[in-house]
């Protein structure tokens, strides 16, 4: 997923907001999780990769991917060994043109609680003197589903978070709880910056509030090319959860739509019964810019719920518009 010299020195010298490429930066120290909580969201957003034997991250992983034809997001993973986190520190060209920065800390290593605190600072330094003026993303990473209700982890992250906040009075900050092990939590956080920089926080409401109204396993909104635009579960869900109900599932559908489209038959939803679950999903076609753009939304609930929540489905319809045109 690395990209090449040629398209490096692009996202180098390319405005982004005229072109509406975006830039997220991922800092934090080295093993605090950085480059899972990515690979995690690629597979989310379907630039496939497989979880690999990970090794620490020389430098800087650049990784990229377009959404709907008309944005790029470049991730940018700093790599946080020390003799890295130098070199950045000391350029802080690196960190220009920056839309959010996301920094992870994990939050099971109290030994390097000290040393976070000092790298988060200094690339505050950085950015204050770049004038960034979005929140600042920290994510107490390996928040593992089974520390979610430890007070001991709840109250390290309150007592980081404090000190952070009583420092950079200027500085708006969010905070998340993530784990690879909870795949929505880190969707959740990438989303804060996706949402704001894409105009999608009204879809994205939509979605969860029919999670929650209708105690839906899943609500997924997604593109033809498979990019997942917004998703909310009720439960928890690892990678090879995601990857065996959703993934497969996302695949499945859109095969099954691409068929009907080949032998020219209109039909714009589908649903699929099982003991005790309904799938459904509906096909939505939403000109924009004079581009035709196809977007899904799967749902999976109990068929009590179809019916009203194909009436919710048409609401959404028109905040698709809305928001995409
Ligand atoms: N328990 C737990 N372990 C995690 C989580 N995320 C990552 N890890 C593990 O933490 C280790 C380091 O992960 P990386 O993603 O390589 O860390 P990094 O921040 O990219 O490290 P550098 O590239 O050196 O800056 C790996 O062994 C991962 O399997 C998590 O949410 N929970
Ligand atoms: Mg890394």
């Amino acid at each position: 997923m690395s990209i090449k010299k040629s398209e490096y020195s692009r996202i180098m010298t390319e405005n982004p907001h005229k072109s509406n490429e975006f830039k997220l930066v991922i800092a934090g120290l080295d093993n605090a999780g950085k480059t899972s909580a990515l690979i995690a969201l690629r597979q989310k957003y379907n630039f496939y990769e497989r979880v690999k034997n990970l090794k620490p991250t020389i430098k800087i992983d650049y990784s990229s991917f377009k959404f709907l034809k008309t944005f790029r997001i470049n991730l940018w993973d700093m790599g946080g060994q020390k003799k890295f986190r130098k070199i950045y520190v000391n350029n802080p060209i690196y960190f220009e043109d920056t839309d959010y920065i996301y920094y992870l800390i994990d939050v099971q290593d109290e030994i390097k609680f000290e040393e976070t605190v000092e790298y988060i600072h200094e690339l505050l330094d950085i950015y204050r003197a770049l004038s960034y003026s979005n929140e600042v993303i920290i994510c107490f990473n390996k928040f593992d589903p089974k520390f979610r209700n430890s007070e001991e982890f709840l109250d390290r992250a309150d007592m980081i978070k404090k000190v952070i906040k009583s420092q950079n009075k200027d500085i708006k900050f969010v905070f998340y709880n993530t784990s690879y092990y909870d795949i929505s939590s880190i969707s959740k956080a990438f989303s804060h910056s996706l949402n704001s920089l894409l105009n999608l926080d009204d879809i994205d409401d939509g979605l969860n509030k029919l999670v929650n109204q209708f105690n839906c396993r899943y609500a997924i909104l997604y593109t033809d090319s498979g990019i997942i635009i917004s998703d909310h579960y009720i439960d928890t869900m690892d990678i090879r959860e995601f990857e065996e109900k959703i993934s497969n599932k996302i695949s499945e559908d859109l095969e099954f739509f691409q068929r009907l489209k080949d032998e020219n038959v209109d039909i714009d939803d589908r649903i699929a019964f099982s003991t005790d679950k309904t799938e459904y999903v509906k096909k939505f076609s939403i000109l924009s810019k004079n581009k035709d753009n196809t977007f899904y939304i799967g749902v999976s609930t109990t068929v009590s719920n179809i019916n009203e929540i194909k009436i919710e489905l048409e609401k959404l319809r028109n905040i698709l518009h809305i928001s995409f045109t």
